[in-house]
């Protein structure tokens, strides 16, 4: 929301109290009238219009007084807000509002949605002509400064009649046509209050969608259900769909079972398939990390957001995720583009892996597995296309009866795409799908560098490095490593004094034979450094250790050395430590292993994410979970929650 909020510093400056309105002054944590004027002319320049999430149903909550985020004065125990102004007899007044303690408690009764408070905030009367005014020459102020439409926060709170006479009291946009508009209702089917009351409205948000996303991605059979107008979900032309949200990504508003940026490759298939799928007019997310539910952006020291940066790879610095940046994301909103008004075609969905396509204009494929190999009919014109999600790296050729050989390898993006008029990779540049010879054939992409995980945590973080290499009943896996004694003044031979060696306590994984001699070798064990066995670090029957020890892992439930974190196979060595991450470069570290003392070849440079500095080692984050391959650049960093 761009007006006017509350300042809430307990907890400090959660993301929540932007939904707590002070007055409709352009003025909130997000900077002042002019900046947001500023921002929303250059995204107009470039074709990207912006709609404003608009906070109508309520101001603040009682209990709240002082200083709004523009300086204007309110008191809400008093119903005063004198920037708008808004007075008591502006709001429901509670003889209006049929629960006991004047909060909303009963789902059932719509006049106890509608004329209560919603968690303590002090709830406007829309059906005052006044209130309506106010809230329409709001309406009018962003359409002058250039927004196309909004999102009516809490229209599940508003009656929709009243609704209609503020929508009625907006003016059109300059450049002509109505401006957008769609409703915030959460509707699973428990309650009063439909969803079907505010499609008259405009589009009306379909939250059921996000469950079955959800659903379809944890068992792909269950895709071609993901619009189920028996549970009651709208009808496509007004259905606003979207896989996640700012409150139910977090545990708010009706937030579950979903799949959020949290899960990397399950949220890229989940969005990629949205945005490939015929239902609905679609939101893609774009958030910031966070560890707790009422974190705020990422911020300076005063409290205002940082900067979204742009690494070298293409993805987002400053603690910014940036998902809209993520190829089966970004570049599938130019295949919905193309696709627009077809149907959906040649849908084919078995073993995990569905594909279609739509009309005569676009084809798509996912395969949970990340592998899959198959001669498909697409129903497109012969000719060469661009692969969308591989950046054109890929191409992929349909035959004069329309079929191709379809090849998906990159497991982390098990999705492809292509369209008529897609983009031709030569230059660029869109052009028409070129005619081809019509033999089947594919080159393979590499993976797109994504890296999706956040900045690491100041101090001491639990931290996991796998390291997959076969290995023989005898062989050991130990690691080394910490920061470059190139890079880093300070470092010594000897774990305890140099200053390239990372603090680490040994996190206890298991008893019984199969951990014994990891038991052993981890006691004394208490830095992650390059220089082998620590001064106190304990013997397996006489045995030294020659470095911090892994111990051997499998995905086999049930098998000795069974660990949930090994969802990959056999032969995945594991380090589970708390770190010391203010000891590493950045939240970054190196390392190398060694079998039976023999150092593991160097790693060419190939890394996961921007680490400071380059080295022949892998890298590392503090904080996360790493997984690497024995003598290879391949790696993986992911969230451990
Ligand atoms: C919405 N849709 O209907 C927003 O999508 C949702 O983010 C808003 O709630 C809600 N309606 C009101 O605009 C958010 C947080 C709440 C927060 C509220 C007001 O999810 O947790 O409530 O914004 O800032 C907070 C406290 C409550 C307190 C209330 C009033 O969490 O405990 O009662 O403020 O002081
Ligand atoms: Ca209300």
């Amino acid at each position: 929301p761009p007006n006017e909020h509350v300042v809430v510093t307990q907890p400090m400056r959660p993301w929540w109290e932007r939904y707590q309105p002070v007055s409709y002054k352009l003025h909130s944590r997000g900077g002042t009238e002019a900046e947001f004027k500023d921002m929303v002319t250059r995204c107009k320049n470039v074709g990207v219009r912006v709609y404003v999430d608009s906070v109508v149903n309520h101001m603040a909550g009682l209990g709240r007084q002082g200083s709004g985020s523009g300086g204007t004065s309110f008191n809400s125990d008093n119903f005063d807000f004198p920037g708008v102004p808004f007075r008591r007899e502006h709001f429901n007044s509670r003889d209006k509002c049929p629960s006991h303690d004047g909060n909303i408690n009963n789902y059932g009764d719509p006049n106890n949605v509608r004329n209560c408070f919603l968690v303590g905030l002090t709830d406007l009367d829309q059906s005052q002509e006044y209130v309506r005014t106010k809230i329409a020459e709001f309406y009018n102020h962003c359409i002058d400064v250039g927004v196309a439409g909004f999102r009516i926060d809490a229209a599940k709170h508003m009656w929709p009649g009243d609704i209609k006479a503020i929508q009625d009291k907006t003016k059109d946009l300059p450049e002509g046509g109505r401006p957008f508009f769609y409703h915030e209702v959460i509707d699973q089917n428990d309650g009063a209050i439909k969803v079907g009351e505010y499609t008259p409205l405009g589009y009306v948000t379909e939250f059921r969608y996000c469950q079955k996303i959800a659903e379809g991605i944890r068992n792909f059979g269950m895709l071609h259900g993901v619009y189920d107008p028996g549970w009651g979900m709208t009808d496509s032309a007004h259905a606003f769909v979207f896989v996640d949200n700012h409150d139910n990504q977090r545990g708010h508003g009706g937030g579950g079972n979903l799949i959020t940026h949290k899960h990397p490759r399950d949220y890229k298939m989940a969005v990629a398939f949205t945005l490939a799928y015929n239902y609905g007019f679609t939101r893609v997310m774009s958030s910031y990390y966070f560890q707790s539910s009422d974190q705020g952006p990422p911020h300076n020291g005063d409290y205002s957001a940082k900067d979204v940066t742009i690494n070298a790879d293409g993805s987002c610095g400053n603690g910014w995720v940036c998902e809209h940046r993520w190829n089966p994301i970004g570049n599938m909103v130019a295949f919905r583009n193309a696709v627009a008004g077809t149907g959906v075609d040649n849908w084919r969905n078995e073993n995990e892996e569905v594909s279609f396509s739509r009309g005569q204009k676009g084809f798509f494929a996912m395969a949970k597995s990340g592998h899959m190999d198959r001669t498909l009919h697409t129903g497109l014109p012969a000719g060469e296309y661009c692969e969308l999600v591989s950046d054109c790296k890929k191409k992929i050729t349909v035959d004069g009866s329309g079929n191709a050989h379809i090849v998906i390898d990159n497991s982390a993006e098990p999705v492809i795409a292509f369209i008529v008029g897609g983009p031709t990779g030569s230059t660029g540049s869109f052009g028409g799908g070129s005619s081809g010879s019509g033999s089947q054939s594919v080159t393979s992409a590499p993976a797109t560098p994504v890296p999706s995980v956040g900045p690491a945590p100041e101090g001491w973080a639990r931290t996991v490095i796998m390291i997959e290499r076969q290995t023989m009943p005898g062989q050991d896996l130990f690691i080394r490593g910490g920061i470059d004694h190139n890079h880093r003044q300070g470092c010594t031979t000897q774990a305890s004094t140099s200053a390239c060696a990372i603090p680490i306590k040994t996190l206890h994984l298991g008893t019984g034979s199969h951990y014994a001699q990891y038991n052993a070798w981890s006691t004394g064990d208490h830095y992650l450094d390059w220089y082998g066995m620590e001064t106190g670090q304990h013997s397996y029957h006489g045995h030294s250790p020659s470095g911090t020890p892994a111990v051997w892992t499998t995905n086999v439930e049930g098998a000795a050395g069974y660990t949930p974190l090994n969802t990959y196979g056999q032969h995945y060595w594991l380090i589970d430590v708390q770190m010391d991450c203010s000891r590493t470069e950045n939240g970054w570290f190196e390392l190398k292993a060694l079998v039976n003392g023999q150092w593991e070849g160097n790693i060419g440079g190939q890394t996961c994410g921007t680490p400071p500095y380059s080295s022949q080692n892998h890298w590392a984050k503090c904080g996360f979970k790493n997984v690497f391959h024995f003598n290879s650049g391949r790696c993986q960093i992911s969230d451990l929650s």
